[in-house]
């Protein structure tokens, strides 16, 4: 069956991504419009919509992929610092209806967020 989404068609191979890591559990790949010099989106396999949809089923999902963050973060760089964003919804400014890690920099960041 084809994926409905677009991070499931890169979970399908149905279109190309810049993978940088992938286990049995999720899949990390550079974003296709970076804001940052970094910029990785780290993903579940599992089909999750939002940040609000997640059940306590996924703590571990949840956890796992910050715990791949923390990785990447050291094998990409960062160890002077980055930052990690969930957008939530359209409110939340999430574009993509797939649960995404942001793993962002190689720059300073402002706070607040816009
Ligand atoms: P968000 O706004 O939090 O839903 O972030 C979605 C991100 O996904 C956004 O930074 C751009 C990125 N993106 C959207 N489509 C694609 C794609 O086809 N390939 C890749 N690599 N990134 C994508």
């Amino acid at each position: 069956m084809l994926a409905t989404n677009i991070f499931l068609k890169i979970i399908n191979r149905e279109i190309p991504a810049k993978i940088v890591y992938e286990d049995e559990h999720c899949l990390a790949f550079h974003d296709i419009s970076p804001q940052a010099p970094v910029h990785v989106l780290i993903i579940p396999r599992k089909e999750i919509r939002t940040h609000a949809d997640l059940t306590e089923a996924d703590k571990a999902v949840l956890g796992h992929i910050h715990w791949v963050a923390k990785q990447l973060a050291e094998q990409l760089g960062l160890a002077e610092g980055y930052r990690l964003v969930i957008n939530c919804n359209e409110a939340g400014g999430q574009s993509v209806p797939h649960l995404h890690l942001h793993l962002l920099g190689g720059r300073k960041f402002g706070w607040p967020p816009g």
